[in-house]
């Protein structure tokens, strides 16, 4: 198994806490420095057109692309522990969880769209800043509204880990990176919280992977 990936890709980071629950080791990690703007060279082109990280390929492929798809490809393959309910409405709202910031939010403030707001609106550090900041609070007010249901337990559905809290992990960690107070946010911090006890959530971190600073 192959994971192209980088210490400070969020989708990744998401991708990582399934690999870690499920007790998958990838034989080769590729790095694509994002940084660098390497996902846009060539030969990470003929991997994943959408010039985006991650992608996986199990075995002789094809390459998987799409976090969620990933994921959801990995919980089939390995369904121990399971990362969705049983029940067709617990599932509905544990994906519906994972797409407010994975589909919804993610995107706003992903490296393409930030450089295109610089090169192509001339927007300084400050106004994109500000531009991702917006749209993190938007998804944490939508996010801690939809926590404050009774089907929230220790963790976002439940006491079970879910892709609802791969998610909400990457959320965390994205707003830390664009200092967004979580404070505000009370279920979906408490949650967030819990999450960074566990081993698996806390080896994946970014800040955990090779070639990440002390402190992002
Ligand atoms: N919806 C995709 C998001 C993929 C994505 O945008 N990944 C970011 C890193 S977290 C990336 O590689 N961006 C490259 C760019 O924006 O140029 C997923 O969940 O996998």
């Amino acid at each position: 198994m192959k994971l192209f990936s980088f210490w400070r890709s969020l989708a990744t980071y998401r991708v990582r806490i399934a690999l870690n629950l499920k007790n998958i080791v990838p034989d080769e990690i590729i790095d694509v420095n994002l940084i660098q703007g390497k996902q846009r060279d060539a030969a990470y082109r003929a991997v994943n057109p959408m010039m985006a990280l991650p992608a996986l390929i199990d075995g002789d492929g094809p390459v998987l692309f799409e976090s969620l798809a990933i994921i959801e490809y990995l919980d089939e393959t390995h369904p121990n522990p399971p990362l969705l309910p049983a029940d067709a409405r617990g599932r509905a709202r544990v994906r519906g969880l994972a797409l407010l910031v994975a589909a919804d939010s993610h995107p706003l403030i992903v490296p393409r769209v930030r450089e295109y707001l610089e090169h192509e609106f001339k927007l300084d550090e400050a106004a994109r800043t500000k531009w991702c900041q917006h749209w993190h609070r938007a998804a944490l007010t939508a996010l801690e509204t939809h926590l404050q249901s009774p089907e929230t337990g220790r963790y976002c559905h439940g006491d079970k880990i879910t892709l609802a809290d791969i998610c909400v992990a990457s959320q965390a960690a994205g707003a830390k990176f664009f200092n967004v107070d979580t404070a505000p946010f009370p279920t979906f911090a408490r949650i967030s919280n819990e999450l960074a006890k566990i081993d698996a959530f806390a080896r994946a971190h970014p800040l955990q992977q090779p070639g990440a600073p002390a402190a992002a």
